[in-house]
């Protein structure tokens, strides 16, 4: 039986476990990335192990978050993961040298490679035919330590593009396409392999983009063959020594399989408050008074949409008209080679001149550094999350587009079908990509490393305390929340909180604040408690500080209907259970306030035949699942991942 594309990859990679579908494996990790709101974090855990330099092939630190400096902390932040990355063997991304995810495909990603990134949208790498996936800081730092990463052996689904996209269709309405089929906790489990006729047809970027938002399926990863797209991509960031052609074999199995017509596409929006909320342009038009939705802002940018290809549309759009009045628009080119390519051939300047508001390459308004929408304001932007509140404005309606739609939309003042401006302008990307890597720092050498001092600011604090789990557990449901939770509502970001990013006991005063203001003090006060939540808890970003507030804070279990991946695993890593409602009606029995307790955890987690938990309260007991491998048990009756791997390295 022939393997798929990614399970070539995997099999290759695979230093533990059985290669069987549904086992725990571990892999060998090639290549990890970190980001500075999560990397602050995974350095200090890093350091904590006490390892020497990394024993990765390569390892890069990226400055691209937490790039509004209003204060100390986020300088203190970089000059930090600066020196760390200097002594451990680690190449340093600084700041204004662009969005980790788009930096790290133009210059270091590798096809058949495995990477592992501290950031959720870290599968921007499957688009150049690497196994690409995000994890917790934690899970990052032992890899840049030579661990193995741990991923249930997933489900694979083949998504056969067939056509190809019409004039004006973009990358971005393929993937709006497949949440709208499979919904954002469609891909829990899986990976999402792309094949089919229609691959040859797209471009590493516009590949890159639908790899990207893979993370709104809650995939495991996505991944295209490599090809000779991939090649002209690599020969053009001068790295075509790395190429390899990759594809499934062709009498592969798969356990899914999704066709989708490119051709029969059109442009699309993701509508408030969900990527999965998809509706074309058309549609949303009806539906607003007059046939048409008024907007307020647009911006274009993100790891998803800010390539050089992206670039260009939006200026040949722009060309010789302006912004519309009402409307402000913000653009932030995702890499500094991309922006001085645009400053080269002209098209920062078209841009400009139409009136765009040109911030500098980093994430920016994507996670609330700043550009907020008006209250009430309706922003159209070519991100790949639309969560309530993220924008840095809890009324404002976020729709995700194409930057077709968003270049036309800024012009028209209007949400706008790009179809209607005509001759879709033609234009050809060059040959060579202008190639300077001045603003990545090598380490020291080995023999240098010695004498380079770790530099840390008053905001960097130490990593939350830990035990070992307890044997009886009794505490109060502190707590209640429904479907879907993101980590945006778990543990927010924005400009005010992600300077706290290594300051636990700070941020977490801001645990939970979108859903229950008081809940930090109530749970710091009660010191230990539980949280109960409803189905996708958890979705999103990767961000361990949305396991370790509440670990900080005292919460022992989550209870809830299902969990999205990386946070499942982030509470593992924090030593916090993960409880699964066996019977989901069982959600409905809990209240905040009520007595739970559970006896003879460490048995029950031992015999793996679910946990009990009674809820003295009610008096009643349900019963929940916690399916866990030999070595997430052991994590978990350590204390929690540090403490596991620290106990591992002694011995
Ligand atoms: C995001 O897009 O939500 C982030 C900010 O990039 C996060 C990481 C973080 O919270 O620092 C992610 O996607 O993992
Ligand atoms: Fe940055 Fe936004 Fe991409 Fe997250 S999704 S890495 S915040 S650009």
């Amino acid at each position: 039986m022939g393997l798929t594309l990614a399970e070539k990859i995997l099999k290759a990679h695979t230093v533990d476990g059985a290669f069987v579908k549904g086992g725990e494996i571990g892999l060998k990790i090639d290549q990890t990335l970190t980001q500075d709101a999560t990397g602050t974090m995974a350095y200090i855990e890093f350091e904590a192990m006490g390892i020497g330099q990394v024993r990765t092939e390569r390892s890069v630190a990226y400055i691209d978050h937490n790039t509004l400096q209003s204060g100390f902390e986020n300088a203190d932040d970089h000059r930090f993961i600066a020196s760390v990355a200097k002594k451990h063997g680690i190449y340093f991304s600084r700041p204004g040298n662009g969005i980790c995810h788009q930096v790290h495909l133009e210059r270091f990603g590798a096809p058949g490679k495995t990477l592992i990134g501290s950031d959720s949208h870290t599968p921007t790498g499957g688009g150049i035919g690497m196994i690409a996936i995000g994890a917790g800081g934690l899970d990052v730092a032992v890899a840049m330590g030579g661990g193995a990463y741990y991923i249930t052996y997933p489900k694979i689904v083949r998504v056969t593009l067939t056509g190809k996209l019409s004039p004006w269709v973009a990358a971005k309405d393929v993937i709006l396409k497949l949440l709208s089929v499979m919904s954002v906790k469609g891909g829990v489990g899986k990976i999402i392999e792309y094949a089919g006729e229609g691959v040859s047809t797209l471009s590493v970027p516009e590949r890159a983009t639908i790899t990207n938002m893979g993370a709104e399926l809650g995939a495991t990863t996505s991944i295209f063959p490599s090809d000779e797209k991939t090649l002209a991509f690599l020969k053009a960031q001068g790295r075509e020594d790395c190429w390899i052609p990759l594809s499934a074999d062709p009498d592969a199995v798969y356990d899914e399989e999704i066709i989708l017509d490119l051709s029969a596409l059109e442009p699309m929006a993701a509508c408030p408050h969900s990527p999965d909320n998809v509706k074309t342009i058309s549609e949303i038009n009806a539906e607003a008074e007059g046939g048409k939705m008024k907007i307020d802002q647009v911006c274009i940018g993100s790891c998803t949409n800010s390539s050089l290809a992206d670039m260009l549309k939006v200026a040949h759009i722009l060309k010789g008209r302006t912004v519309h009045p009402d409307v402000s628009l913000a653009v932030s080119p995702g890499s500094k080679q991309v922006l001085s390519m645009m400053a080269e051939n002209g098209a920062l300047g078209t841009i400009l001149e139409a009136g765009a508001r040109v911030l500098e390459s980093a994430c920016g308004p994507c996670i609330g550094m700043g550009q907020s929408p008006n209250s009430g304001g309706i922003s159209l932007r070519t991100f790949n999350r639309n969560f309530e509140g993220r924008s840095g404005t809890r009324d404002a309606k976020v729709y995700l587009v194409s930057p077709e739609v968003a270049a036309a939309s800024a012009v028209a003042g209007y949400l706008c079908d790009p179809r209607t401006l005509g001759e879709m302008p033609i234009f050809f990307m060059p040959e060579k990509f202008a190639v300077n890597d001045n603003m990545i720092a090598p380490p020291a050498s080995p023999k240098e490393a010695g004498s380079v001092e770790i530099l840390r600011g008053p905001n960097i604090k130490e990593y939350p305390k830990t035990a070992p789990l307890a044997e009886n557990l009794r505490a109060e449901c502190s707590l209640k929340v429904g479907d879907n939770i993101t980590t945006d509502h778990i543990m927010p970001a924005g400009a005010k909180i992600l300077p706290l990013r290594s300051n636990i006991p700070e941020i977490s005063k801001h645990c939970f604040e979108v859903c229950d203001e008081s809940f930090p003090s109530r749970a710091l006060a009660l010191g230990s408690s539980i949280v109960v939540g409803g189905s996708n808890y958890g979705q999103g970003s990767s961000r361990e500080h949305a396991a370790l507030a509440p670990l900080y804070l005292g919460v022992k279990a989550v209870v809830v209907k299902s969990f999205a991946r990386i946070h499942r695993q982030n509470l593992i890593n924090a030593g916090i259970l993960p409880l699964e409602f066996e019977n989901e009606a069982d959600y409905d029995t809990v209240e905040r306030g009520d007595i739970l307790a559970i006896e003879d955890l460490r048995d029950q987690i031992t015999a793996d035949e679910g946990v009990v938990v009674k809820n003295l309260t009610k008096g009643k007991s349900f019963r929940t699942k916690c399916p866990l491998s030999g070595r997430m048990k052991d994590i978990l009756l350590c204390g929690g991942l540090l403490d596991y791997t620290k106990a591992n390295l002694k011995k």
